[in-house]
C-alpha cells in the first residue's frame, strides 16, 4: 500500500463522496461498532416483524449478527438527503429501489472504483442494506461517524437535514481517524412532534427497559419504539398503494409505495435546508 498520511486519505475519501453527491459523510471507528446497541438488542427484540431475508441469511452468522470482513479497519458512512419537497426519492416502484437508494448505491460503486484505481492495495467493501445479507446497523454507524445523534424518533438526526436522510456504509482495510461522535442533541429541548404524529402510536408504550436489557441505548431512547406497530403502517401503505409511473426508475406502471415518514417529516431539525 502507498504510504498515505491517514488524515490525507480520509480527506480524499470525504471530498470524493461530496463530489459524488453525498450530503453528509464521515468515518466511524470499527471497534466502537462491533457489538453496537442495535446488535446487542437484536436477539432480544420482542418482535421480529419485517426481518427481511431472515430465511436466507448470507453471512452464515446468527440472525442479527454483523459480518465484518477480516481486513476491515474503518467504516465509511454517508447519507443522501431526502427533503420533504422531493418525496419521490423514497418511493418504491413495485420492488424497484427508490431513486434515493439508487443514488446511494451509485455513490458507493463510484467510490469503490475511484479508490481501487488510486491504490490497488486499498480494499473497500460496499455493505448491503440488510444486516442479514452483510449490512451493518446504519444508525449506530452514522452516530459513530459523527453524522448526528439518535433522536426520540429512533432515527439518526443530522444537524443539516434532521432525520430526512438515507444512509449507506462501506468498510475499508485502512485504519482512518474517526470523525465522530459529535456533541449534538437537539431532541433534549424539543416537544417531540415525531412521537405524537405517529399514525400507529408506535412510540406510546415502553417496550424495553435498561434493567431488563442491560443496555443504555434503547430504541427511541426510552425503549418506547414498537416495531410491530410501525410495521402495521408500512403494510397499510403497501395495501393502499396506487398504480403509477415513475419514468426515472421504471418504464411501466407499478404500485408506487409511499411508506410513512411522519416521524422524520415532523422533526423540526434542519427544516430550513433544502
Ligand atoms: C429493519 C428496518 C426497519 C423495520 C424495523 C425498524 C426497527 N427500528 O426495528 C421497519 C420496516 C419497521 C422500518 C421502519 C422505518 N425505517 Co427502517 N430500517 C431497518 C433496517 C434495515 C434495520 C434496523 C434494525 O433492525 N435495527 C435493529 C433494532 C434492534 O434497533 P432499533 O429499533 O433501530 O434501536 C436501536 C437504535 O435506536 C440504537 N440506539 C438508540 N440510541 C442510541 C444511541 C447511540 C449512541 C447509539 C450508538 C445507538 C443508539 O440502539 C437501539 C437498540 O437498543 C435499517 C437499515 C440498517 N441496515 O440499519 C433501516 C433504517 C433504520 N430505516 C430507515 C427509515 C428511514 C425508516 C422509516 C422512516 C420508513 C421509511 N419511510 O423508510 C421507518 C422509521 C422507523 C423508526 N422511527 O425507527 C433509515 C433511517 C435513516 C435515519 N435517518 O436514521 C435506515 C437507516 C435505512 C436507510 N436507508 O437509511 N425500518
Amino acid at each position: 500500500m502507498k504510504d498515505y498520511d491517514k488524515y490525507q486519505l480520509r480527506e480524499i475519501i470525504l471530498e470524493k463522496l461530496k463530489e459524488l453527491g453525498a450530503d453528509c459523510a464521515g468515518i466511524a471507528d470499527i471497534n466502537a461498532l462491533m457489538n453496537s446497541p442495535s446488535e446487542q438488542l437484536f436477539p432480544n427484540m420482542k418482535d421480529h416483524t419485517r426481518d427481511h431475508f431472515a430465511d436466507e441469511i448470507t453471512t452464515g452468522l446468527p440472525h442479527g449478527k454483523v459480518f465484518w470482513e477480516p481486513d476491515a479497519r474503518s467504516v465509511i458512512v454517508f447519507a443522501v438527503a431526502h427533503p420533504e419537497d422531493r418525496p419521490e426519492m423514497d418511493w418504491w416502484c413495485g420492488e424497484i429501489d427508490p431513486p434515493g437508494n439508487k443514488k446511494l448505491l451509485k455513490i458507493s460503486r463510484e467510490l469503490k472504483k475511484y479508490l481501487s484505481a488510486l491504490d490497488p492495495d486499498i480494499h473497500i467493501y460496499s455493505k448491503r442494506y440488510h444486516v442479514e445479507r452483510g449490512g451493518i446497523y446504519l444508525k449506530d454507524a452514522a452516530y459513530q461517524a459523527g453524522l448526528g445523534c439518535i433522536g426520540y424518533n429512533n432515527l439518526c438526526v443530522t444537524p443539516a437535514f434532521g432525520p430526512r436522510v438515507r444512509l449507506r456504509a462501506m468498510t475499508i482495510n485502512v485504519s482512518l481517524p474517526p470523525t465522530g461522535p459529535i456533541a449534538f442533541d437537539p431532541c433534549r429541548t424539543c416537544d417531540r412532534p415525531c412521537i405524537t404524529n405517529c399514525p400507529q402510536n408506535a412510540f406510546s408504550e415502553v417496550i424495553y427497559t435498561r434493567e431488563e436489557t442491560g443496555l443504555t441505548h434503547l430504541p427511541a431512547r426510552n425503549g418506547n419504539y414498537y416495531r410491530a406497530s410501525c410495521n402495521n403502517q408500512m403494510l397499510k401503505n403497501e395495501e393502499t398503494a396506487a398504480e403509477g409511473l415513475m419514468p426515472e426508475v421504471c418504464d411501466h406502471t407499478e404500485k408506487i409505495i409511499k411508506y410513512c415518514r411522519n416521524c422524520e417529516l415532523s422533526c423540526p431539525v434542519g427544516k430550513s435546508k433544502k
